[in-house]
């Protein structure tokens, strides 16, 4: 084993070196230990390398002048690409294939075939069903409703034609992807053609591969994901601001814990009705509970914080620190950023580590599989029940960190639009307008994943801090927003604290936190659907190129974390990813992504690893469209009427 990092070097947060100092004296080996005994392998880590043949597999120089090519002839280009292009197709078929499954329980709800679910936001399924064309005057929700999921389900295996939310763009957008031939078709078809692409022998030009990576991403922000969004916001309620409680200190000694870890909200869901049912709790307490602590981890936990304000324990790489207090009596899994190393973990203790999901199975854990669509309280209540008769097998060795945070999250684009402007006038227009006048300086997206060879939420929060004392409003998804909230950056008070004057005065104005928590990764469509809200409002320009705005993964992990980038890279947001970023420097490859894409998509990638200089890239690229915006000087506070607007616009 190489030596390992000091706690203090592994986490800025305060629970998690608190339980990983206990975990090693329990003998536990975490993901960042892990980290510390594997080098990551250099060719890996720039693309460098190919094996999508038999030929090789070939390994390029990363060093100037890239002469040597492939057995085929493929360059460095080619295999960079190819590499990049099929992170995306990974990442897209992670958030649609939980798209697809959101699809699925959907039409069984709408067609009453499904007594555990519910439709619970009509108001939502209307507006929602009206983005596909479907006749909703004078209908019965049923019928909408299951017009609506056959939609959905079509947009996966669609062929021909273009996804029906890519129209939610700005008009010069949709227009700009049309003429460059990247519309995605079906969700399924764009993963499948990528894989193709890039297989032996297919496209070996560069920009061809990224573009065509653009499509397949596409496909997954203004597809999958925006159908998962859009229908559990239907199913388990649109987030709208709601008070929630975050960190290890949720876990309560006295009751029987159960964590839900994964991605898809109905597992939480229906744990979370059953931790209040009279027999279950009944149940507990004849164990001598007091009764079912119910709490959300990563994106599941996200799910429902921002839907219900379930208490969350932590982010990505908080799941063993969550084991190790050793009052954890079970973790349930779905799919998506499941460590298998939590097996192990979980032996150290009495922890039950249970999949749930038949596309995701750990060697070591107990397999309990539920199904949304059928049967899901039956199988719910099976793995309660393995929760409730583990309480009894707890042993000496816990300690529960005493840290919870406050936070306000639930910004979801319909809450904004709300907040913003009031019901009668629900819009953008008061943001833009704060962003014309000055006090706001722009919006940033920060959002993505924890690392372990990062120093656990430090790059999130330096960077957050940042932006908000230069007066850019912050919107997170993912684990990136658990870093935060775990900070308080995510109560109003925190405006006062870490504000810029102008970004202050707004945020206390609303009264709504200078940070808005929005959902779980797959949630960052409804950054898209804002940023498309932000261009309609008017006088910021004419796409989604135009605003003031940029984004960030600064601690991301995960291949979704790369077809997120690419989508709003494509939709016209300059994006900054940090960590790592798998490229050779000065190959024609990296100097399309991090500048030539300009010129095709009005955006570009860009890396860096140091939270500092990150912010420094996104307020220069605010600076930037400030400036041909000319909105750059600070201007007094004016009243805009229609026709001032329109003269902006
Ligand atoms: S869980 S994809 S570590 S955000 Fe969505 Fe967190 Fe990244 Fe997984």
């Amino acid at each position: 084993m190489a030596k390992l990092r000091e706690i203090q070097d592994i986490t800025v947060c305060e629970s998690t070196t608190e339980m990983l100092t206990k975990g090693r004296k329990d003998g536990v080996s975490t993901a960042f230990d892990r980290a510390d005994d594997m080098k990551p392998c250099p060719i890996g880590a720039q693309n460098a390398c190919c094996k999508h043949c038999f030929m090789g597999p070939c390994r390029l120089s990363s060093k100037a002048p890239y002469e040597k090519v492939g057995v085929c002839g493929a360059n460095i280009d080619t295999f960079q690409a190819r590499g990049f292009a099929r992170a995306v197709a990974a990442g897209t078929a992670a958030h649609s294939d939980h798209g697809r499954e959101m699809a699925e329980l959907f039409y069984s709800v709408a067609k009453g075939e499904n007594p555990d679910f519910e439709i619970k936001d009509e108001a939502k399924l209307v507006a929602f069903a009206k983005h596909f064309g479907i006749e909703t005057a004078d209908r019965a929700v049923k019928d909408i409703a299951v017009e609506l999921g056959e939609a959905c389900l079509a947009e996966f295996s669609q062929q021909h034609g273009h996804l029906k939310m890519l129209e939610r763009a700005p008009k010069k957008r949709f227009d700009l992807w049309k003429d460059l031939g990247i519309l995605p078709r079906g969700v399924d078809r764009e993963v499948v053609e990528i894989m193709h692409r890039t297989t032996m022998g297919v496209d070996q030009e560069y920009r061809n591969i990224v573009l065509g990576a653009a499509r397949c991403a596409l496909a997954d922000g203004w597809g999958g994901s925006m159908i998962s969004t859009g229908l559990s916001d239907i199913m388990f309620g649109t987030p709208s601001p709601i008070r929630s409680t975050v960190d290890l200190g949720v876990i309560d000694a006295k009751q029987v814990n159960v964590i839900v870890n994964g991605h898809e909200p109905q597992l939480l869901d229906m744990m979370m009705r059953l931790a209040e049912d009279p027999a279950m709790v009944a149940k507990a307490k004849a164990q001598g509970a007091e009764g079912i602590n119910l709490i959300g981890m990563c994106c599941s936990g996200n799910e429902m914080l921002v839907r219900k304000g379930v208490p969350h324990a932590g982010n990505f790489m908080m799941c063993d620190s969550a084991i190790i207090t050793g009052a954890v009596d079970a973790l349930m899994v779905d799919v998506q950023c499941i460590q298998a190393g939590l097996v192990d973990t979980a032996k150290c203790y009495h922890t039950k580590f249970i999949t749930t999901n038949y596309r995701c199975h750990v060697d070591g854990a107990v397999h309990v599989e539920f199904h949304g669509e059928k049967g899901a309280r039956e199988s719910g209540e099976k793995l309660m029940q393995i929760a409730i008769d583990n309480f009894k097998n707890r042993g000496d060795k816990i300690t529960i960190p005493g840290k919870t945070e406050r936070l306000v999250g639930g910004f979801s684009h319909e809450a904004i639009n709300y907040m913003l402007g009031g019901s009668f006038r629900a819009s953008y227009t008061p943001l833009n307008d704060n962003i014309i006048n000055g006090r706001i300086r722009g919006v940033a997206g920060v959002v993505g994943c924890n690392n372990p060879r990062q120093k656990h939420d430090w790059v999130h929060i330096e960077l957050v801090k940042e932006l908000l004392k230069n007066d850019v409003l912050v919107v997170q998804t993912g684990c990136s927003a658990l870093a935060l909230a775990k900070a308080g950056f995510m109560q109003p008070e925190a405006a006062a604290k870490y504000c810029g004057p102008g970004l202050r005065e707004v945020c206390e104005t609303v009264g709504i936190p200078p940070v808005l928590h929005s959902g779980s990764c797959v949630d960052n469509s409804r950054i898209l659907e804002a940023l498309s809200a932000m261009v309609a409002a008017g006088g910021l320009g004419d796409d989604v190129s135009d605003l003031p705005v940029a984004g960030a993964a600064p601690e991301y992990m995960s291949e979704k974390a790369i077809a997120i980038g690419h989508y709003v890279v494509a939709s016209g947001v300059y994006t900054v990813f940090g960590v790592t970023f798998p490229f050779v420097e000065g190959t024609k490859f990296a100097e399309y992504l991090f500048g030539g894409m300009e010129k095709d998509l009005g955006a570009t990638w860009a890396y860096e690893p140091d939270p500092y200089k990150m912010a420094k890239l996104m307020i220069d690229h605010i600076n930037k469209k400030r400036e041909a915006l000319g909105i750059m000087e600070k201007k007094e506070r004016v009243l805009f009427d229609m026709e001032a607007r329109r003269e902006l616009g």
